[in-house]
């Protein structure tokens, strides 16, 4: 059973052998006015990118490397909302898929055992402090061997088939990626963000941990213990602060 259940997202699906990044194959197609729900995807990216100018491992036919536009009509203090709507999509999805006991590290991280397995990145373009576009990135490592990861991914990263012992299907898991997605999306634009925030505390792994996080006054640290209606960390540093965090990354103790 290899249909695609949804209506918008992967209304126009493009799948690439090889690219520098899909999110800039995506952002081209956007620029052309590519619909809500286009999704590109890649077999491999040469350029795969993180956040902060950092890289993505995307080996050939390893992993799913897929970005999807979308043109929310909202703010921009919004977006980082969708990067957490996405999170729990994938989370989702993977669970399904995989029945792997799979979480989200705030913001954008999805962890199996403490080693990463997949990272979303959000992209936004703003044109007279509306947003015309966003392009979301996920990079999700599926099939790849310990082995085959370079040195310095080892211990920090790992694969779906590396944690479940068998090769996944990416055709099956993205199609459930895209149905979740499309779910959730609807019910935020109806809801709005507390029922996509409260599906997110129950698959973090942030939540109720001892974090670090950075401060203009320096490192800080307590217990997370929530997200705040725009979908920032709320942390407890003790007598009674409890100090929203709005970017950057948070380490578990
Ligand atoms: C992210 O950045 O986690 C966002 C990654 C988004 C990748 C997708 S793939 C499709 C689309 N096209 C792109 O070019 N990008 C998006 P960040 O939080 O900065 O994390 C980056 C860090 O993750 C790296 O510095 C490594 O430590 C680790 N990493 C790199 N490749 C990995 C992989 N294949 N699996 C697990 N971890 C990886």
């Amino acid at each position: 059973n290899n249909a695609l259940n949804t209506v918008m997202m992967g209304s126009v699906l493009e799948i690439i052998k090889s690219t520098v990044s899909t999110q800039e194959e995506a952002r081209q197609r956007a620029e052309l006015g590519a619909p809500e729900g286009t999704v590109i995807i890649a077999e491999e990216q040469t350029g795969g990118k993180g956040r902060l100018g950092r890289k993505w491992f995307s080996p050939y036919g390893k992993g799913i490397w897929m970005s999807l536009v979308l043109r929310p009509q909202q703010p921009l203090e919004f977006t980082s909302q969708l990067t957490l709507l996405t999170g729990v999509a994938v989370c989702r999805a993977i669970r399904k898929r995989t029945g792997l006991d799979v979480g989200i590290k705030w913001p954008n991280d999805i962890l199996m055992n403490q080693r990463k397995v997949c990272g979303i990145l959000l992209e936004s373009t703003v044109e007279d402090k509306v947003v015309r576009y966003c392009i979301a990135g996920i990079g999700i490592s599926v099939n790849i061997d310990r082995e085959e990861y370079p040195e310095d991914l080892r211990d920090i990263a790992t694969s779906l088939k590396a944690e479940s012992g068998a090769t996944v299907d990416r055709s099956l898991l993205i199609a459930a990626i895209l149905e979740e997605f499309e779910t959730l999306y609807q019910l935020y634009a109806q809801e709005g963000f507390l029922p996509i925030a409260s599906l997110w505390e129950a698959l973090s792994v942030t939540i109720n941990q001892e974090v670090v996080f950075n401060t203009t006054q320096g490192l800080r640290e307590g217990l997370a213990v929530g997200l705040d209606p725009s979908g920032a960390l709320l942390v407890d540093t003790g007598m009674g602060n409890i100090v929203p965090v709005i970017s950057g990354d948070v380490k578990l103790k």
